[in-house]
């Protein structure tokens, strides 16, 4: 069972469930479902499932066909058959890519939103939920009611502490509901840890039209992505799995190297280019990687990421740091900068700001991360430099166009954001360092525009 069926899980989970179907365990297949769109489900349902993964290098393209979409649901039309079917003894594993707002927890904290609508018509009414930790914590009931053991929960989004995450949101959730069911899951559920690393733009309709004049039909779920994947789970399963270790999944006993590495280098980078991008005028992530000053400044904002990990001691980082490049110029993948720039206050703590609070309590400096955090405060002015008025996608949106509009200077911009606590963790933002570092740059991107900042020498503090 997946929530959350976008893109990702198409080119990414699906894929792996495929090839263990390719290579003959047929026990598996997956039944996705949105949360509230219908999209998906009006795409595949007519194609009964069958959708094309486009793997673009950037010089040659190859297609594959994945069958493992038995079925796809939109849970908001019938909630209570969604629970029915997680709850059914043939579901084993749960994944979710219901991307970071989807779990409806505290940005900064991690803790769960008690005062988010849709958590509280969850607690009030589990039998029909809204939420994915209101899914879970239903159909975990149902299974317990049914005498079934727990399915596993894999969250593939990149939330720091994913598995941790999910688990502590359910238990908060079964907690106040009913606290049995808290310690029945608190002892028997499995909410391992994972690392997931595809990049996977949103489908366009260019894609689309492109790809029904190779194939002579029209795919409209196909999905288009680059030929690296990788895919990494802490191993505590509840229940049955695919031989995940034949399919090219890594099997570990702690994500957590991996996980930081990965979202503080790839993500952390991605976000920067976005907003940096974006503002510059830049649309797509392999554009921004080919103006020199903002390559250069992806390597020093890696220089100071690089100095707050522990990567895995199989992780040759230099190689790793150069494999990125190399995916972000890909050019024939078009992913767009306004798409990664989405949500950005769900995004930041652990792209740039856990780094940055690392680095300062390191007592070093912060000069392309400050660039980096102030250039996400540029973006919710809602206007790039060349002057477009974009629209801001994030839940907190109101919140910092509220907060921005309040203020009379760049100085009181910068400060009304940083006391944004839903985003900025007290004790960075009370950082003189921090706040002394990420003004400077709200000043220079203001100045000098994003390009003409990120090309200033680093001073050293004195
Ligand atoms: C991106 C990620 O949209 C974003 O925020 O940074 O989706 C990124 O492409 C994936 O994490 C790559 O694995």
């Amino acid at each position: 069972m997946h929530l959350g069926i976008g893109a990702f899980h198409r080119a990414h989970q699906a894929v792996v469930f495929d090839d263990a179907l390719n290579a003959g365990d047929l026990r598996w297949g997956v039944i996705g479902a949105s949360l509230r769109s219908p999209d998906v489900r009006d795409q595949l349902v007519p194609q009964e499932g069958l959708y094309t993964v486009v793997i673009e290098d950037g010089t040659q393209r190859s297609l594959r066909i994945v069958g493992a979409v038995q079925d796809v649901r939109v849970a908001a039309d019938d909630p209570a058959s969604l629970v029915e079917v997680m709850g059914s003894p043939e579901v084993h594993i749960v994944t979710l890519t219901v991307t970071e707002k989807g779990y409806c927890l505290d940005p900064a904290s991690g803790s769960l939103k008690l005062d988010d609508p849709a958590i509280a018509a969850d607690l009030s009414d589990l039998s029909t939920p809204v939420t994915a930790p209101g899914f879970v914590t239903a159909a975990l009931r149902l299974r317990r009611r049914r005498g079934l053991a727990p399915f596993t929960v894999i969250s593939c989004d990149n939330l720091p502490h994913n598995g941790a995450r999910i688990r502590s949101a359910v238990l908060e959730m079964a907690g106040r509901i009913d606290p049995e069911l808290h310690d029945w899951i608190a002892a028997e559920g499995a909410f391992p840890q994972t690392m997931i690393d595809r990049i996977v733009p949103a489908t366009t309709r260019a894609d689309i039209e492109e790809l029904s004049v190779e194939l002579g039909v029209v795919d409209l779920g196909m999905v288009k992505t680059e030929p690296f994947t990788q895919w990494i789970i802490e191993d505590r399963f509840a229940g049955e799995r695919p031989d995940f270790a034949r399919f090219r999944v890594q099997l570990t006993e702690t994500v957590g190297p991996w996980e930081d590495t990965k979202l503080r280098l790839l993500n952390g980078a991605h976000s920067s280019l976005a907003y940096l991008g974006a503002l510059a005028g830049l649309d797509y992530v392999h554009q921004t990687v080919a103006v020199p000053i903002l390559k250069a400044f992806v390597e020093r904002l890696w220089d100071e990421a690089e100095t707050t990990l522990e990567p895995p001691p199989d992780l040759d980082i230099a190689k790793y740091r150069a494999e990125l490049m190399a995916r972000f110029s890909n050019a024939a993948l078009r992913h767009r900068t306004h798409q990664i720039a989405m949500d950005g206050s769900q995004k930041l703590p652990q792209r740039l700001l856990a780094t940055a609070a690392a680095r300062l309590s390191a007592g070093r400096p912060i000069p392309a991360l400050a660039l980096a955090i102030a250039a996400w405060m540029r973006w919710q002015e809602g206007r790039t430099e060349v002057g477009d008025v974009v629209v801001v996608e994030d839940p907190l949106a109101t919140e910092t166009a509220r907060r921005l509009a309040g203020a009379t200077d760049d100085r009181d911009r910068v400060a009304a954001l940083l006391d944004l606590q839903a985003v900025f963790p007290p004790s960075l933002s009370a950082d003189p360092r921090f706040r002394k570092a990420v003004l400077q740059a709200f000043l220079d991107l203001r100045s000098l525009g994003a390009v003409g900042a990120a090309a200033l020498p680093i001073e050293e503090p004195a």
